[in-house]
């Protein structure tokens, strides 16, 4: 589905799928969870989702001359440090507009994990008071333009790499990877699960596993907290990327299946149960999820597990998007473990 596209290698290649026996079984062995290990994609910087993204970014950015990514996050973004570890990669400068997305209890929250990362880097981190939003942000156009000023030639990535005319196209590769895996494994995944917030990863997903009438198995899990959004913009974005590789059916609304129950109280604030979920995972599989997304999807699946969601028998693929870095910010609610 993608070959028509230029991708710039960022990753090593296809991320291992592993079987979570011991989650499995604990939950009561009627259900079989893997994860896909896209936290273990890359070398740069502790990885994630967003390198297989910027795979189909980049190529435009060399091919404008550009000269120096910018992009935007809260202080804890995944995304923001997956880009500084690019821009030294390929050589570019890069200016990264944190935003204060979150309320924290840390008072280091500012200086370890991702934001540590990207300073390292050498990106210029720009810290910036405004709260929570998944839109085209001001301040990010203000940075771009600040650049351009400067005589500088800034090439514009979105939050989450997602309204980006190519966002999508990553998350195709996914699906098709997966087809691949489960031709070698002599199975396919009845359902995969995802954590959503910005919408490319999902959206991209559909749109790949759209092409054999699976993209209503692809759970999303809203981490935003402002689930009518992130839903619309999965949306759009999945007809955009359908358009652009050329997908014989169309996307409707009905195709995004996204819960909300799992996002609470807040973007970038975990639950109790998402703390207990993080806690379960890492004592049973030694896998790290973090707080603000990964752990929201571990909880979502585990309670739809328990729940009876899955159908017995199922073999459900848990997308592990990365994030780790992030629990280095909130110390203190894992202060006791
Ligand atoms: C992020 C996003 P989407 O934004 O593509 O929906 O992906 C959600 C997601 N898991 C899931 C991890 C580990 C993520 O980092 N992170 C954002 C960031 O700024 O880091 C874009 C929000």
């Amino acid at each position: 589905m993608l070959k028509k596209f230029e991708r710039y290698p960022l990753t090593f290649g296809p991320t291992p799928i592993e079987k979570l026996d011991r989650l499995s079984e604990h939950l009561g062995g009627k259900v079989q969870i893997y994860a896909k290990r896209e936290d273990c994609n890359s070398g740069l910087a502790f990885g994630g989702n967003k390198l297989r993204k910027l795979e189909y970014i980049v190529p435009d950015a060399i091919a404008l001359g550009a000269d120096t990514l910018v992009t935007v996050g809260g202080v804890q973004s995944n995304h923001t440090r997956m880009v500084a570890a690019v821009a030294a990669k390929i050589g570019m400068k890069c200016l990264l507009v944190q935003e204060s997305w979150v309320p924290h209890d840390d008072i280091v929250y500012d200086r370890v994990g991702n934001i540590l990362l990207s300073r390292i880097m050498g990106a210029e981190v720009r810290l910036v008071d405004e709260s929570f939003d998944i839109g085209i942000r001001r301040s990010w156009e203000k940075a771009l333009y600040e650049v351009k000023a400067a005589g500088g030639r800034p090439y514009p990535i979105p939050a989450g790499a997602s309204v980006h005319p190519n966002g999508g196209l990553g998350y195709v590769g996914f699906a098709e990877e997966v087809r691949t895996q489960e031709k070698q494994l002599g199975f396919a995944f009845d359902y995969i699960v995802v954590c959503t917030v910005t919408g490319s990863t999902h959206a991209g997903m559909l749109v790949g596993f759209a092409k054999d009438g699976r993209q209503r198995n692809v759970i999303g899990i809203d981490a935003s907290a402002t689930p009518a959004k992130t839903k619309a913009q999965v949306l759009g974005i999945a007809q955009h990327t359908a358009t652009l590789v050329e997908l014989a059916t169309e996307l409707v609304e009905d195709d995004v299946v996204l819960l909300e129950d799992y996002a609470h109280p807040r973007y970038g604030i975990p639950s109790e149960q998402t703390k207990e979920a993080i806690r379960l995972c890492a004592r049973l599989e030694g896998m790290i999820t973090d707080p603000v997304y990964e752990g929201k999807s571990m909880q979502g699946m585990i309670d739809l597990v328990q729940k009876g969601f899955f159908p017995e028998g199922s073999r459900v693929l848990y997308a592990h998007l990365g994030g780790a870095p992030a629990i280095n910010g909130y110390g203190y609610a894992f202060r006791d473990g």
